[in-house]
């Protein structure tokens, strides 16, 4: 029982560790220091881009980069850079996410959503800039000595969020919800959930895992199995999420819940009930277990990441 404590608290103070860096640096990224070739930082943009990507998240992305990292021994300071980056597209992903033409929330990480603290333009132009910002961080010579490493990266993290992986996703998701049908709801089969969730949620994630091997030039069995990890890890954050919106409340969860099923939404839940899912949930952790035997003890922490993902309530 003590292990079990352990292993939880262990995981939580790394959690915890890169959530108050990525804090930092993005604050730094994101302060009044003007770089070459700026002309200025209008005022009410950076505002309304601190809004969308200071102050809350867990930081799980980061944390994966961060983590992957540790594996081949990455300097921190570089795995934080392709951290930051990978959040600001996932930051940028949820205040679009959030406008009205979207999915119109109100509530966004316990807080107002960008449009409601601003106004749509100005949430629109935050999520350009937080997008466009991504890949300056990730073209940085902080980032990684390497160009082709840089580069690697760049190309990556481009198809994470492109046209084949989240907007793609989303791109299906507002389809299936009928918005461009005369509101006729599709009913979305098992595998086109996965296909689905695994560009929209998924990809993103998987980046995180694959991030700390690209940057620590691993041997493609290492990248391999960290891209099954993040494979298996994205499909279980979804499932969680699912549950999430169906069992969890507004307060805890920092969002609206129950907008899946009022909507019609094709969701894991929807298609394999909420026992199954559950049942889906455990086999995954197990899977992410599996893929991880190649890095002996040093996988514990992203087992413990595998486990926290299925289990977490927020
Ligand atoms: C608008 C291009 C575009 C894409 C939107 C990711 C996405 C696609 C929409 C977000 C909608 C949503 C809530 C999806 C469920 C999964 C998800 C990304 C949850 C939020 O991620 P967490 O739990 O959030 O890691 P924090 O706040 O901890 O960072």
């Amino acid at each position: 029982m003590s292990q079990v404590i352990d292993a939880a608290a262990t995981f939580r103070q790394r959690l915890d560790s890169v959530a108050a860096d990525t804090e930092a640096l993005l604050g730094m990224l994101l302060g009044d220091t003007m770089l070459p070739e700026e002309r200025a930082r209008p005022k009410r943009l950076m505002d309304a881009m601190r809004h969308v990507a200071l102050g809350g998240g867990k930081r799980l992305r980061p944390f994966l980069v961060v983590e992957t990292g540790v594996l081949f021994e990455v300097p921190r300071a570089r795995t934080l850079m392709a951290g930051a980056a990978l959040e600001c597209v996932h930051c940028y992903s949820l205040a679009h996410d959030d406008l009205p033409a979207m999915d119109n929330d109100d509530l966004r990480r316990g807080r107002p959503t960008a449009h409601k603290q601003f106004d749509e333009a100005t949430a629109i132009l935050a999520g350009d800039g937080l997008l466009t910002l991504a890949f300056d961080i990730l073209a940085r010579n902080e980032t990684h000595p390497n160009p082709a490493v840089r580069a690697e990266l760049v190309l990556a993290l481009a198809r994470g969020a492109g046209l084949g992986g989240m907007v793609g996703g989303q791109m299906l998701d507002l389809a299936a919800e009928g918005r461009f049908d005369g509101g006729k709801v599709q009913k979305l089969g098992a595998a086109e959930v996965k296909q689905l969730q695994a560009m929209k949620t998924g990809a993103l994630l998987r980046f995180g895992c694959l991030a700390g091997a690209i940057l620590g030039e691993a041997d493609p069995q290492q990248r391999e199995a960290l891209d099954r990890y993040g494979s298996v890890l994205g499909e279980a954050f979804q499932i969680a999420d699912d549950l999430l919106d169906v069992e969890g409340d507004a307060a805890t969860v920092g969002k609206a819940t129950g907008k899946d099923a009022a909507v019609g939404k094709g969701t894991f839940v929807s298609v394999l009930g909420v026992d199954q899912a559950k049942a889906r949930l455990k086999a995954l952790v197990g899977e992410a277990e599996d893929a991880l035997a190649p890095f002996g003890r040093d996988g514990d922490i992203l087992k413990m990441a595998a486990r926290f993902v299925a289990e977490r309530k927020a």
